[in-house]
């Protein structure tokens, strides 16, 4: 492994250990929580309690004690604050002034406490009734035509309100249904399925306790899914050896210390996680791969020669492939010269690599946006899947791919219809249901929503969560064409950016969080959510809600819907609010296959699981087998390098959760005190002739030719490959062209975003 240069900013502990425990305690103090907050997050991720908001690991059936990370902490006291956004909060400050505010301090203000409705002449969120705001929204788009609009959903929303939020906008008639995957795992649900059939990851938990090898490519586990790290820690202890491709060093994926283990905590011995940690160009992935494949390919070839037995799987890829012949001619065509290159390591480590995966019997492939977020991330996919096969490593016990999801419920949201596309929703059995017919128009995805809004045919967004406006690309543009749409309805927990962008008709709706408890007719409510293995858990909230006016966001989908729609005796909103037993019925009878006995399943320790047809070797791919796919390219970022020109990767801090900036400590990556860096190795940084302390302006480099600029960016070295460069999301939005993106899936391309450095910066942000 390399050491970082001495000369770069860098952080030398564990992931996990005390500064997790700093982590946690510092948002505790600052976000003034009670001290019965600590009895929420014992019950955190356990089967009865409630599920974390913040990542989709899954939630073990024999949970820890405290079966929580610093980051779901967090996530947790960030929504259990005492602090509250309160109507007085907008008397006093206009909607104007509010945009000149930082992210952080947005959010910081609190939890929002009324249902909101912009008024533009006093520039200000004023109160509003529940009834009034559903009247009012109803009547608009009642009067709006339905395909003009789009209902935005974020992964966090629970099983029950995506169900009928989708049931909504397919009642009231468009499949306009864009959610946070599309800028996410999309890549996965479109590139995965071309493959194996399979939208999802092939893995459950119990593989990580038998394979032998893990094979880790652009995922930060130690700040997006740190729960992770148990599994990976005792995996390593019991010889499972890892690898990993990543152009960043993530102390996570290097060692790590539990914080639930007292010896390790006193000792401060760590686990090294990493056997070999290779600094893969980004967008190098798929040239890496290739390196690896030829040579798994040469040592079959040789081992045949030599003893007339082979060490890829032919049973397997006889049984159940399709398309290998070609692939094996493009492996052996392939250059070691433009594989070197493009991935930016020797010969010599990818066939170390490939010997550790040769020499594993059960593999595992694990992902994340390092891999999705590209133009050509779904090649990449496709290349880890042919590695994989190789070894008849997917479908297997032991064995598998898994893609790392990001929000908690991401996964789920999909499988109970949120989705552009009407050929993955069960229509006819919707028909049947709720009497009515499912429009049957392909919908729009987030890259197309964006499109729409800026040509101005997109006249309403509705947004269950999330900062739109904030998450996706080309923001400059984006602003501006939002507030010329005729309505925009935010439902939310905290306020953020996206609020103060508004429609011509702007609604701020304040919902309940997740571990807040959800009284309804029938009683208190349950929830459910789908993990990134495919296990479906319930969820039950205690807290007191941070206010008397929240609803749920199911109250308020529903309360929405009604004003909107003729009646239907089929459709019974208030019956459904009364008791979400009812609406997990209806997803049962939606879908049967998947949902079996689903009210009698929800507390199953684990949660239940869901099934995957490719775990099962049951592809429903194209030519009904698990595909060998041949790449078009070695590079997957999609543009050419040129003098000047850098790759730009967008990064998540360990202090933020998306646009959620919790604070201004990268603790993993020893930056401390800001955001507005830009980080650089200091080779480039000689070459280019810059210093470090400087203040520069990225600018774009797209071929569109568009002036896209983020200045204010302090130059710190950091060990990184040549030729490109990183700075965190969403800060560099405005960067990222709306065409730049996978080209299967549409999720936009984050991770090799074109840019050049302008030294004399003379902007602010
Ligand atoms: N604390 C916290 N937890 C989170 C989130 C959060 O913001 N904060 N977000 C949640 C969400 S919605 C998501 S989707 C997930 C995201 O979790 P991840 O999938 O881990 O996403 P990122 O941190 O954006 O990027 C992952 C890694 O890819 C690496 N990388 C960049 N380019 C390349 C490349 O070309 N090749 C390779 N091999 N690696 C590359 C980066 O260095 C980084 O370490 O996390 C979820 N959990
Ligand atoms: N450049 C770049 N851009 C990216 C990425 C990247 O890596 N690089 N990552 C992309 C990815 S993977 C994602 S998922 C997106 C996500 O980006 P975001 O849209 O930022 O995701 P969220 O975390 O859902 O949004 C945060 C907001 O959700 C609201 N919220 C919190 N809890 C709840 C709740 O329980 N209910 C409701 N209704 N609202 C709630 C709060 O008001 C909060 O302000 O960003 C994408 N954009
Ligand atoms: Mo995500």
């Amino acid at each position: 492994m390399d050491k970082p240069e001495d000369e770069t900013v860098h952080y030398d502990g564990p992931a996990g250990g005390w500064g997790s425990l700093k982590g946690i305690s510092r948002i505790y103090a600052k976000e003034l929580a009670s001290p019965a907050v600590i009895e929420t997050l014992r019950r955190q991720n356990k089967p009865g309690g409630f599920m974390c908001v913040s990542c989709a690991w899954t939630k073990p059936a024999h949970p820890h004690p405290a079966e929580f990370c610093e980051n779901g902490a967090k996530a947790t006291l960030w929504e259990l604050t005492s602090r509250r956004c309160t109507p007085e909060f907008f008397d006093r400050h206009s909607v104007s002034e509010l945009k000149e505010w930082p992210d952080h301090d947005l959010e910081q203000e609190g939890r929002l406490t009324h249902p909101m409705r912009y008024d533009r002449a006093s520039d200000r969120y004023l109160p509003v009734s529940w009834a009034e705001a559903f009247r009012e929204i109803g009547a608009e788009l009642r009067a709006l035509d339905p395909k003009s609009t789009a209902f935005y959903t974020s992964g966090r929303a629970s099983l029950e309100t995506s169900y009928l939020y989708a049931l909504f906008a397919r009642l009231y008639g468009h499949n306009n249904l864009p959610d946070s995957s599309n800028m996410c795992h999309e890549t996965t649900s479109v590139g995965l399925k071309k493959v194996t059939g399979s939208p999802v990851g092939t893995c459950v938990l119990s593989d990580f306790d038998q394979c032998d090898a893990i094979f880790f490519f652009g995922q930060n586990t130690g700040s997006n899914s740190p729960r992770f790290l148990h599994p990976l820690q005792e995996a390593v202890k019991r010889g499972c050896r890892i690898v990993t491709f990543n152009p960043v060093q993530e102390p996570g994926l290097i060692k790590f210390v539990n914080p639930q283990s007292p010896t390790e905590m006193l000792t401060k011995k760590s686990t090294p996680i990493s056997e070999l940690y290779f600094q893969v160009r980004p967008g190098g992935d798929i040239a890496a791969i290739m390196g690896l494949c030829k040579h798994v390919l040469a040592r079959d070839a040789e081992l045949f020669a030599r003893d007339k037995r082979h060490l890829i799987d032919t049973a397997f890829i006889e049984q159940h492939c399709h398309g290998y012949d070609d692939f094996v001619a493009c492996a052996n065509a392939a250059s070691w010269e433009e594989i070197e290159r493009e991935s930016g390591l020797s010969r010599a480590d990818l066939e170390a690599a490939a010997d550790i995966y040769c020499d594993a019997e059960k593999v595992i492939g694990i992902y994340g946006m390092g891999v999705t977020q590209h133009v050509h991330g779904s090649q990449t996919i496709g290349m880890l899947v042919n590695l994989l096969l190789l070894r008849g490593n997917i479908g297997r016990e032991g064995a598998g791919i898994s893609p790392v999801r990001g929000h908690s419920n991401v996964q789920g949201q999909r499988t109970v219809g949120i989705s552009e596309k009407p050929e993955l929703v069960p229509n006819d059995r919707l028909k049947r249901l709720f009497d009515f017919e499912p429009p049957m128009d392909k919908g729009m995805n987030t890259v197309e929503a964006c499109e729409g809004i800026i040509a101005g045919k997109v006249k309403a967004f509705v947004s269950l969560g999330g900062n739109f406006v904030r998450a996706i690309p080309e923001r400059g543009k984006m602003e501006g064409a939002w507030t010329k749409m005729h309505l925009t309805v935010q439902i939310a927990t905290k306020l953020n950016r996206s609020h103060l962008i508004n429609g011509e008709i702007a609604y701020l709706l304040p919902c309940l969080g997740r571990s807040e408890e959800d009284m309804q007719a029938s009683g208190p409510q349950t929830v459910t959510m789908e993990d990134s293995l495919s296990c479906i858990h319930g969820s039950v909230g205690k807290r007191k809600p941070a206010s008397e006016h929240l609803l749920s966001e199911l109250a308020i989908v529903t309360g929405i819907a009604k004003e909107t729609l003729p009646p239907n005796p089929k459709v019974r909103w208030d019956e459904w609010v009364g008791d979400y037993g009812k609406v997990r019925d209806l997803i049962e009878a939606s879908y049967p296959d998947k949902f079996t006995d689903f009210n009698d399943r929800l507390f199953t320790p684990g949660g239940f699981y869901k099934g995957s047809k490719a775990r099962e070797r049951i592809w429903k791919a194209e030519s009904g087998k698990a595909e060998f796919t041949v790449p078009t390219t070695l590079s997957s970022c999609g543009f050419d390098d040129a003098p000047g020109r850098y790759r730009l990767i967008t990064l998540r801090s360990n202090d933020q959760f998306n646009t959620t900036i919790y604070g201004y400590s990268d603790r993993m990556r020893g930056i401390e005190g800001t955001r507005d860096v830009l980080l650089i190795n200091p080779d480039e940084m000689a070459r280019a002739g810059l210093a470090a302390g400087q203040v520069v302006a990225l600018v774009s480099d797209a071929e569109d030719g568009v002036h896209r600029e983020v200045g204010g960016l302090t130059v710190t070295p950091f060990s990184l490959p040549d030729r490109c460069v990183a700075a965190y999301y969403p800060e560099m939005n405005p960067l990222v062209p709306l065409s730049h993106h996978d080209k299967l899936s549409k999720t936009p391309a984050a991770k090799s975003v074109p840019v050049r450095i302008r030294a004399n910066d003379c902007s602010s942000r």
